[in-house]
């Protein structure tokens, strides 16, 4: 049995019976898939998940990605390539792919679905599968000729990367100072360094495209300061010939490090250094403009959505392997008998705090699977209007705005509740027997890369709300609340949703006083620090909001089935539904209203702090 622990069941609870995205299937842009199909890719690909990818996780993990500084080469395992292949030979990269490039027609909710899968397995492989993505990149911006490198891209299989990161320039990618000049050839040469790079280098493929983002110089170019002076470069490791895609001689793009990680350790993560050994690092402009962040963006709102999956796949097994221990372990007596020194001894799940942490556990897990579902149904909305050749602001703007709540919120509860999941096996948890030691240090990066905690909040409250005027912020608002008061809702979950009504009110308030502190910040610009202070507060709890209403339309579908007579297989696991909804509405929404009495009684006495107190 390898360590994946999957949910398909709660995958197709979301898809068919919650989101109900079989109104969606053999239409417009999902055309070509109906429900077998979709059911069908999650069976198949769920036994490879927890068949052959899982195989090598732990083994990545011990045997990390090999650096020899030699020849600028990164090698993996023997057993993480041999589970690589097999996802790749699946061809199941073509899942994330458009219709045009050889994809299958399959909705982003389904895509997604099928993400966690790989991403909750063995996450590396997923990312080292990049290449057929990014080369849609190629294709939505490049010219004819880089549409062409798209298809090579995809058809020969290469690898690709993301490269925005320089040691200087984390957080703040405009501060990058690799620069790109331009040749009488039209090409580029590029000179810098940038680390932190995904899958610069491997053994698996026979070419890698990097997307890079550097500084243009040449005759006539502007020099703009920030992320607005950054273009994006086509950069291979390999030259190619244009028509057949048959590598040829190295460009001089270099492997220069290799980081030891505390865990994603298959994962290479690389410094890349351009043009500093002999050899031009040779780059194209994408499209032939200079767009590089609004283009990059393409890719890092993909990415972001990745990563929050990522999280919550990681926790979800997580959870699900700490609940088959607590199953089994036997310590301890009941608590109403804990005086009896005889009596019987019970499976820890008796124990209230045990079920306390599981139940939370649940909750979070599924809820914010819930959570990165209902962002993919706006996904499908904007691919069907694309196809029908209707207006998709709306929808657009709302998976905008849902965005950092799957990253930041994602990534932050799953560590949280992984450290939970390692606390429910004791002092067991701790050690390398189980799987969620490496499971934490694993998910750990999800706070960090594709944008901190603290940029996603920001990005959240500046980007999407301010900017947006708060529309797609109001139009998941009226959602909601419609939802609460429509008619025909069960009485059975009348207190829960008043809970939920009272966290929306809350994390609204909330919302309003960190507006007033912007606005305010008119008059003394020190105000907006009130902001920053609390962002990430304002981001965990609309996330809540959106864990405990979905958590209550689950539930809501869970009675219903019930009563229409669920089958005995089904009943616990509709009965778990309402458990949650139940459990999350008076154990977490509740808290928001203490977080919002906090962000009400903001002032600026930490930001007058001299340095020298902290
Ligand atoms: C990284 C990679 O960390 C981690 C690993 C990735 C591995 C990927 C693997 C993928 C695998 C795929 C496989 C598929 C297989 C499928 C199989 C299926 C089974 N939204 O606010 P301003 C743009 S990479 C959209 O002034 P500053 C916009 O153009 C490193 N666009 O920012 C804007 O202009 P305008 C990640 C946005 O102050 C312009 O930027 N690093 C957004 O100049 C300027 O905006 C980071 O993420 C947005 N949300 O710069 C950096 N925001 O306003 C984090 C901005 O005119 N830092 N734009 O529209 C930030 O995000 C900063 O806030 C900043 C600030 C850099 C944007
Ligand atoms: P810093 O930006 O220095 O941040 C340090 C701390 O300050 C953080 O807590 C941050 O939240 C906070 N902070 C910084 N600025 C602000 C601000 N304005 N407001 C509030 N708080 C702030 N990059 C790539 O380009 N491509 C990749 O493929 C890639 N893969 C990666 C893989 C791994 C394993 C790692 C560790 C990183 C990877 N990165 C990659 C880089 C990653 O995206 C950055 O590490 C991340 O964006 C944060 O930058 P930083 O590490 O420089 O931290």
């Amino acid at each position: 049995m390898g360590h994946y622990k999957s949910n398909v069941r709660d995958l197709e609870f979301n898809l068919f019976e919650v989101f109900k995205v079989q109104n969606q299937l053999g239409k417009g842009a999902f055309e070509q898939s109906d429900e077998d199909t979709v059911r069908g890719v999650l069976t198949e690909l769920n036994e490879l998940a927890t068949g052959p990818l899982a195989e090598s996780f732990v083994e990545g993990d011990r045997n990390p990605a090999h650096f020899d500084p030699q020849t600028h080469s990164v090698t993996l395992p023997e057993a993480f390539k041999k589970s690589y292949r097999q996802i790749v030979d699946g061809e199941w990269w073509r899942l994330s792919l458009p219709d045009e490039l050889g994809g299958y027609g399959i909705p982003p909710t389904v895509q997604w679905s099928a993400a966690e899968l790989v991403l909750g397995a063995n996450p590396a492989i997923f990312m080292y599968m990049a290449g057929p993505n990014f080369a849609t990149i190629l294709w939505r911006n490049g010219t004819e000729e880089q549409k062409r490198w798209a298809q090579l891209m995809i058809d020969r299989g290469w690898g690709a990367t993301m490269v925005l990161t320089e040691p200087d320039a984390g957080s703040d990618v405009g501060a990058g100072r690799t620069k790109a000049v331009k040749q009488d050839d039209g090409s580029w040469h590029l000179d810098g360094v940038k680390r932190f790079i995904t899958s610069a280098d491997q053994d698996m493929t026979e070419n890698i495209m990097h997307l890079v983002l550097a500084r243009p110089e040449g005759p006539g170019i502007e020099n703009k300061p920030g992320t607005k002076g950054l273009s994006l470069f086509l950069v291979p490791k390999f030259h190619f010939d244009p028509e057949t895609g048959e590598p040829g001689e190295r460009n001089g793009a270099f492997v220069t490090n290799v980081e030891h990680k505390m865990g994603l350790n298959a994962s290479a993560t690389c410094e890349l250094t351009f043009g500093q050994h002999g050899v031009p690092a040779k780059g194209w402009l994408l499209g032939e403009v200079h767009d590089g962040i609004a283009q990059m963006f393409q890719v890092i709102e993909y990415a972001r959505m990745m990563v929050g999956t990522k999280a919550i796949g990681t926790m979800s097994t997580g959870y699900l392997n700490a609940l088959d221990y607590a199953k089994e372990r036997v310590q301890g007596a009941d608590l109403t008998q804990a005086t009896d020194k005889t009596a019987p001894r019970v499976t820890i799940t008796h124990h209230p705090d045990v079920r306390r942490i599981l139940m939370l556990q649940k909750a979070y897990v599924e809820g914010l699977r819930a959570v990165y579902l209902y962002t993919a149904t706006f996904q499908d909305q904007v691919a069907q209007a694309k196809a029908a050749g209707e207006d998709h602001s709306t929808a657009d703007a709302v998976n905008d705005l849902l965005l950092p709540i799957v990253k930041g919120v994602g990534s932050e509860r799953a560590y949280e509740m992984l450290a939970l999941a390692l606390q429910t096996l004791g002092g067991s948890g701790y050690l390398q027997d189980y799987p969620i030691e490496q499971y934490i240090r694993d998910a750990k990066i999800d706070s960090l890369y594709e944008g901190t905690t603290a940029i996603q909040a920001q990005d959240f409250f500046f980007r999407k709300i301010v900017r947006n005027n708060g529309a797609a912020l109001g139009h998941v608002a009226e959602e909601i609340q419609r939802s609460l008061q429509a008619e025909g809702s069960d009485d059975r979950l009348k207190e829960e949703r008043a809970l939920v009504g009272k966290a929306l009110d809350d994390a609204q308030g909330m919302l309003g006083t960190m507006i007033g502190h912007l606005t305010s910040a008119q008059e003394d610009v020190k105000n907006v620090y009130k902001v920053g202070q609390h962002a990430v507060t304002l981001l965990l709890s609309m996330g809540d909001l959106l864990v405990g209403w979905l958590l209550l339309r689950q539930a809501e579908v869970a009675l219903a089935a019930l009563d229409a007579g669920a089958s005995a297989k089904d009943q616990p696991f509709y009965q778990g539904k309402v458990a949650a909804a139940r459990f999350f509405a008076k154990n977490v929404l509740p808290e928001l209203k203490s977080r919002r009495k906090i962000v009400e009684a903001a002032d600026n006495s930490l930001m007058e702090l001299d340095e020298a107190v902290f």
